[in-house]
């Protein structure tokens, strides 16, 4: 029996993928107890389930399916590829078409002089080839002390030892350490840690801190900074105004390299091919993943600068690849993927037509009684669940309970919307149309309606004291 296209009874699945599946960043045991949801097909922003459920995919997958699901050409240009030269390395003097049109696309693509691409399997392994690029580009200019990278807490780069390390989640570092050489400094969360400040006066602060924190350490210990343009797992944490310019004045002033993370802001996420176009930021280098195959196949990378790229280069060999690296199906269909967003106009419609409709629709959000502020840049947005507005209150439950309870209003609903803590989370596929907004506006309003029913009848509606 093909499982995959004629499957089994749903119960009978979930009994096999509690049984044998380790799923990740998961309660295994919570899980069996209740069956995973098994997810059959996907057809633009819709997925079926194994019951024939038609859902809203309002989080494109992880963040990923940027183009939507379904499209026939991702299919064609892997099968074609994989009859061609289904694979073949990059190490030892060799190349392959797909590798380098797809690097030098991605040069055109990518904004200043960022123009050579080091490809990876993931966004994670990508910030592990970061790790390791901007501490060899020192050592190369002599300065092998400067190792040091500065991250922020509450971002999230990945889940390998680098990545995770990277990552300011304690959780995950509470799951097997921490590498090295990575200090963390306090997120731009307005909302939530702002206190009485102006969002542009706490935006200044929050990057003050990179300053402080270079001083602290020394700059001759110093080799990077790494954020995400907008905290993606975070809770899509849009930061103020005044934060990025101020970070970039400091790296300019100390000489620190850059690194934006794009894996989830990258290509049209935020109404522009890359997020650092959105927020003025200049990197030297790019993490990107995601939607580079817009997840019809796993692909990342880092997107490096003239310079970073020369003086890595002067060094001879760089110690460094993934068999994967530039693997040729998986960079055939981020190129056919690029070519369809490039070609049908999906920024432009992110910009012009999708990210104008949810926004006015997204900010209406905030006039119920459980949001307090909504937001949207391009179609990456978040709401804050709150008992007290006024007062940007928590609950008094603990962080999350609130927050899950309204993802699994939601999930009933067939809306696939996320929680983070008590924020919930969207970034559908980019291709979502009005219509399908207006649907995934409206399910999301019912599932509010009953999350805030629910919490009320339990007398979950308090906030915490302060
Ligand atoms: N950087 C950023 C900014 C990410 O969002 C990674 C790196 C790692 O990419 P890979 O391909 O190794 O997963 C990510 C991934 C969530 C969630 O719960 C987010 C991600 C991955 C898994 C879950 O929002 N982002």
């Amino acid at each position: 029996m093909n499982m995959i296209t004629n499957h089994l009874p749903t119960a009978e699945l979930q009994a096999l993928d509690a049984a044998h599946h380790m799923h990740p960043f998961t309660d295994s045991n919570g899980l069996a107890a209740k069956g995973a949801r098994v997810i059959t097909r996907g057809k633009g922003v819709w997925l079926t389930d194994s019951e024939g459920n038609q859902i809203i995919d309002g989080m494109a997958g992880l963040w990923c399916v940027n183009i939507g699901y379904g499209r026939k050409e991702l299919a064609e240009v892997a099968a074609r590829q994989m009859e061609e030269l289904a694979y073949y390395n990059t190490f030892f003097q060799t190349t392959h078409v797909p590798a380098i049109a797809l690097a030098a696309k991605l040069a055109e693509l990518a904004p200043g002089d960022l123009n050579h691409v080091f490809f990876a399997g993931s966004g994670s392994e990508a910030n592990d080839t970061n790790i390791r690029l901007v501490r060899r580009y020192w050592q190369v200019k002599g300065q092998p002390d400067k190792r040091i990278i500065i991250a922020r807490k509450n971002g999230y780069h990945g889940s390998t030892m680098g990545g995770g390390s990277l990552g300011g989640m304690a959780p995950i570092h509470a799951h097997g350490g921490k590498i090295d050489g990575i200090v963390h400094i306090d997120q731009p969360y307005w909302w939530g840690e702002g206190g009485a400040m102006t969002e542009a006066e706490f935006g200044i602060e929050r990057a003050k801190q990179l300053e402080d924190k270079i001083l602290e350490l020394g700059v001759e210990n110093v080799a990077a900074f790494i954020g995400e343009p907008i905290q993606g797992a975070g809770g899509v944490i849009v930061p103020p105004a005044t934060y990025w310019p101020e970070i970039q004045r400091i790296c300019d002033k100390y000489g620190i390299l850059l690194i934006a993370d794009e894996v989830i802001t990258g290509f049209g996420r935020t109404g522009n091919w890359f997020g650092s176009q959105t927020f003025g930021i200049k990197p030297h280098i790019m993490t990107i993943a995601k939607g580079l195959s817009s997840g019809y196949q796993p692909i990342g990378g880092s997107i490096v600068c003239d310079d970073v790229a020369a003086v890595v280069a002067e060094g001879g060999e760089f110690f460094h690849g993934y068999t994967y690296s530039g693997h040729p199906v998986a960079a055939a269909v981020a190129l056919e993927n690029l070519r369809i967003i490039q070609e049908e106009g999906i920024v432009d419609h992110v910009r012009n037509v999708a990210h104008p409709y949810l926004k006015e629709r997204w900010d209406a959000l905030t006039d119920h009684p459980l949001v307090g502020e909504a937001k949207l840049v391009g179609l990456m947005g978040s709401i804050a669940l709150t008992p007290d507005k006024a007062k940007r209150a928590k609950f008094a439950s603990e962080a999350g309970t609130v927050g899950l309870r309204t993802r699994e209003r939601c999930f009933a609903n067939n809306l696939i919307m996320r929680h983070v803590g008590d924020r919930m989370i969207i970034a559908p596929p980019l291709v979502i149309t009005p219509s399908e907004i207006d649907q995934l506006i409206e399910r999301a309003k019912k599932s509010l309606d009953e999350s805030y029913a629910g919490l009320k009848a339990d007398g979950l509606l308090v906030a915490k004291a302060e």
